[in-house]
């Protein structure tokens, strides 16, 4: 059965990609899987129905017959293991990558997503400029590690993986900021990822949404 997926009727970011169904796009595009996806508004996501599937009313969602699943994270990873392509057929290796998938979600993401919800939520709070701040400061942080740890290295750990997806993914949300720009070799790094055909692909097919959202609004 072709997975069917969830994404936003309309995302709020005008066709970037920077929602979470893009990864499980990505993923798919990667193995080669075709899918299906079911737009959802906002007001449907919040809904039992999409409660079932997705307990805190958000997307992306991942059913394939087989299973129901939520968290961006654990699809790609469901994605990776049911196919060759994303992980490693070396145990060790394996885990390592499945490593730096947890490392982007755990580890790299969450100051990043600080970073928004401040922007979104407290932009008029006169803390804004030193909250802002100390969450640049730990992005920064994180970032420097991870640059490090990267070196000149193409992908995080060999060829790449599903890990790689997942930090590229997670590193876009910087895209445009100058904390992602102050790592040449990370700004490289992510450009790497959209260069691979899966994400074009990937892209193409959720920018084919903002645009035709466009288009019935005008
Ligand atoms: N941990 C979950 C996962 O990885 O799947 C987080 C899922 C999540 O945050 N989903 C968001 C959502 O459904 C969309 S991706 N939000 C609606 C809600 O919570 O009511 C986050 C996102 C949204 C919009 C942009 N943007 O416009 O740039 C970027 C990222």
């Amino acid at each position: 059965m072709i997975p069917t997926i969830t994404a936003f009727a309309t995302s709020p970011d005008g066709g970037q990609g920077q929602a979470r169904d893009m990864r499980v796009r990505w993923a798919l595009e990667e193995v080669g899987q075709p899918y299906d996806v079911r737009l959802v508004s906002f007001a449907e996501m919040k809904q039992p129905a999409h409660r079932a599937l997705q307990p805190f009313g958000q997307i992306p969602t991942y059913e394939d017959g087989e299973v129901t699943l939520f968290e961006s994270g654990a699809i790609v990873f469901h994605i990776a293991a049911l196919h060759r392509g994303l992980l490693p057929n070396d145990p060790a290796a394996r885990a390592r990558a499945i490593t730096w998938m947890f490392a982007a979600l755990a580890t790299i993401e969450p100051p990043i997503v600080d970073r928004e919800a401040a922007e979104y939520l407290e932009g008029d709070k006169p803390w804004y400029g030193e909250h802002l701040a100390t969450v640049d400061e730990r992005i920064r942080d994180r970032l420097s590690d991870l640059s490090r740890r990267l070196g000149d290295a193409d992908w995080l750990d060999g060829a790449f993986s599903a890990g790689d997806l997942v930090m590229v993914g997670v590193l876009r949300r910087l895209e445009g900021s100058e904390l992602l720009a102050e790592h040449p070799n990370l700004t490289a790094y992510v450009a790497r990822g959209k260069a691979r055909p899966a994400f074009q692909r990937a892209y193409s097919a959720q920018y084919a949404v903002f645009a035709d959202s466009q288009t019935a609004a005008a």
